[in-house]
């Protein structure tokens, strides 16, 4: 299979949801609390033993997600802490062993599944807990001589990770995609014996649509194996979408949180707007990107009331405006001065962010406008042809077009 075979439905769908879970939602300061703070294994211990999700249902989860117009979603099974939320025969640090006591990985799959949105994991390459991971980069005992001083061996680790990948893509059914994190300094590539894992990987899911933070370089013309499917950049849309070396537009999702953190914090409210999500998901489409929306669920296993606040009224524009985001890409003309396009065939989607008074102007068009409408009611819209272009514009490729004064979308009406 071809990655552009691979990444067909993914392009297609275009949203999706992130997802951050673990020991960490219990002091519920975000994911890194283990490095920032330089919490000791054992002084992190107790998270893992009052792990009790008692309100955790990932269905609701599922719905969420189905509401929000998203159409896939990737879980963190295991994070940089390396607490496995899935039932791993390589550990015993895992859901099964704490009080929650049974494979919460699963749970998400059959849940996600049952709701028709496809099923992604993210697997963390960075481990603060493997005895053979050594305490380079952000390992939360970098400072610790004793710790230093101890040999690893780091093929043991290597074998790990790759037998809990092979877990991953064996004991769950078809997983739709793998969401690496992630290969930092000279730590890249065959480092992670990345062409042996994706060969193995591809052995045994040849459709799965797999990220670019293994190592590698996506822009390349020939990229490596392991330098992924997709580009995935972090709490950022690029500024021009992603080209790769030969000027050739290559998949990408922008993965960005809804507070200011991956994983729960229990103080972090700088929440972004409905709008503002909207609008971050309309320019990544017209840019030809996807949008992978965060929700960081506390320690009982819910998604925080103003998370799910803002996906209910994202999914309210979705479902009027789904339209122009399914299916839909960069369009064939510039980004007009009102707001952006997104296309998907021979149509056209104006997304008007910024529409001044009086008509709309449309330049730079390749044709004749036949007809207009509101996406959201399908309502006419009148065409001020040709006195107004004629006068103001260009007849043979511009039209001016009405809108009510008050639109119905104030986030983005199409
Ligand atoms: C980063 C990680 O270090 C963060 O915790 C988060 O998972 C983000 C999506 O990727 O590199």
């Amino acid at each position: 299979m071809t990655r552009e075979e691979r990444t067909r439905w993914f392009l297609h769908d275009r949203f999706g949801m992130f997802i951050h879970w673990g020991l960490y939602a219990i002091p519920a300061r975000g994911e890194w609390v283990k490095s920032n703070e330089r919490i000791t294994t054992e002084a992190y211990q107790p998270y893992f033993e009052e792990f009790n999700p008692i309100r955790y249902n990932p269905r609701e989860w599922a719905k969420a997600a189905k509401e929000a117009g998203m159409k896939y979603a990737v879980l963190t099974t295991k994070h940089h802490d390396g607490f496995c939320l899935f039932d791993s025969k390589l550990t015993a640090y895992k859901a099964t062993n704490t009080p929650a006591g049974r494979d919460l990985v699963r749970e998400y799959v059959d849940a996600f599944r049952a709701e028709g949105l496809a099923v992604g994991f993210y697997y963390s390459i960075i481990d603060w807990h493997h005895p053979d991971y050594p305490a380079v980069g952000n390992h939360p005992m970098r400072e610790n001589e004793e710790y230093l001083a101890k040999p690893v061996n780091f093929d043991n680790y290597l074998d790990y990770m790759h037998g809990q990948v092979r877990e991953l893509l064996t004991d769950y059914g078809k997983i739709d995609i793998m969401w690496f994190d992630y290969s930092f300094d000279d730590m890249t590539g065959e480092k992670w014996r990345a062409t042996e894992l994706i060969n193995m990987m591809r052995g045994i899911q040849p459709h799965i649509v797999i990220d670019n933070r293994l190592g590698g370089n996506i822009k390349k013309r020939e990229p490596e194996v392991y330098a992924g499917d997709f580009y995935s950049p972090e709490q950022i849309i690029p500024p021009g979408g992603i080209v790769n070396e030969a000027g050739e537009q290559i998949p990408w999702e922008a993965c960005i949180t809804l507070n200011g953190h991956w994983g729960y914090h229990a103080t972090d409210k700088e929440y972004k707007s409905p709008k503002q999500v909207v609008r971050a998901l309309v320019e990544c489409v017209s840019k030809n990107g996807n949008l992978l929306l965060n929700v960081g669920p506390d320690a009982k296993g819910e998604i925080p009331r103003e998370s799910l606040d803002i996906l209910a009224e994202v999914g309210k524009w979705m479902r009027r405006n789904g339209d122009s985001v399914y299916g839909c890409g960069l369009a064939d003309r510039p980004k007009p001065e009102w707001g952006r396009y997104t296309q998907n065939g021979s149509k056209l989607y104006a997304h008007i962010l910024d529409r001044g008074i009086g008509p709309v102007y449309f330049q730079g068009l390749k044709g004749k406008v036949r007809k207009a409408r509101l996406l959201a009611d399908g309502a006419e819209l009148k065409v001020e042809v040709p006195w107004m272009a004629g006068h103001y514009g260009d007849t043979a490729t511009g039209a001016f077009i009405s809108l009510p004064i008050t639109l119905p979308d104030d986030a983005d009406t199409v």
